[in-house]
């Protein structure tokens, strides 16, 4: 069977989760020990030095990177398809999915340092979380465009667009910023979760999330240092928490990206 290393609230696994349930490909899906402290090991570094999730695990095949995932499951079992048919579509729809990867997913993110994990108080931790509301509140808008005309990301019908979205507005959600309603994208909002192969992820991020410990105490307890890579670590400096990241350094609550060895 394929095993899906993961985590409930990873946006990137999610991805990779709802992609499987809409194959109807059985997983079986494992939360890497000692990932939070970056003292994975094992078969799941074995997979992928980055100790990231998602890292997918078939047989003696090793995949990384939920994108690379996703079109790895396509290729390996084509039906049903996720991808639009046409060679623009299928451009547009990467698009979507790359913008939604890296310059909106920091923003739930550095909401998450902020609120779970108390990075900042006072002035700085509102200036921060406004950061990402506002960005947010943009990128919604231009998802909203990108709905013109069409019932789905993907097109005619639900698939690879609407999975690249569907993770990351959710998990802004959890932090009330919900689509506006009336425009094109709340309607699709509740549309997509309904759809059963994303709806059966959401109950499990609605578990976790009901069940998450005292973050912050855990982090100042040395039991979490966190992983500030590529644009979430440019979204705290861009954001102003550049102090957020020099503490983080000394107190060793802050960690860069594993090399290869
Ligand atoms: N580009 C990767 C990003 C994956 C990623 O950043 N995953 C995070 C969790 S959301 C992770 O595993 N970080 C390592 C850590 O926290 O130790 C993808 O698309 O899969």
């Amino acid at each position: 069977m394929l095993r899906l290393y993961e985590h409930p609230l990873s946006a990137y696994a999610m991805k990779v989760k709802m992609a499987l349930n809409a194959k109807g490909l059985p997983f079986e899906a494992l939360i890497p020990d000692g990932m939070s402290q970056g003292k994975a090991a094992g078969e799941f570094v074995d997979a992928n030095f980055r100790a990231e999730v998602p890292t997918l695990i078939d047989d003696d095949v090793q995949v990384f990177d939920s994108t690379i995932i996703l079109e790895y499951l396509e290729d390996k079992w084509p039906e049903p398809r996720l991808l639009p048919d046409a060679p623009a579509e299928r451009a547009r729809v990467r698009m979507i999915e790359d913008v939604m990867d890296t310059q909106y997913e920091p923003n739930n993110w550095g909401t998450m340092e902020v609120t779970r994990f108390r990075r900042a108080t006072g002035r700085l931790a509102d200036r921060l979380v406004a950061y990402g509301r506002a960005n947010i509140e943009r990128y919604q808008q231009w998802l909203d465009r990108q709905l013109e005309g069409r019932r789905w990301f993907n097109g005619t019908s639900f698939g690879w667009g609407d999975i690249a979205v569907a993770p990351y507005l959710n998990r802004s959600a959890g932090y009330g910023y919900f689509p506006q309603p009336g425009p094109r994208l709340a309607e699709w909002f509740d549309r997509v979760n309904r759809e059963p192969p994303v709806a059966k992820v959401l109950e499990q991020l609605k578990q976790t999330i009901a069940a998450l410990p005292d973050l912050a105490a855990l982090l100042q307890a040395g039991q979490i240092k966190r992983q500030y890579r590529d644009h979430r670590l440019e979204w705290m400096i861009a954001g102003g928490g550049i102090s957020v990241v020099q503490e983080g350094i000394e107190k060793g609550t802050v960690r860069f990206s594993r090399d290869v060895s």
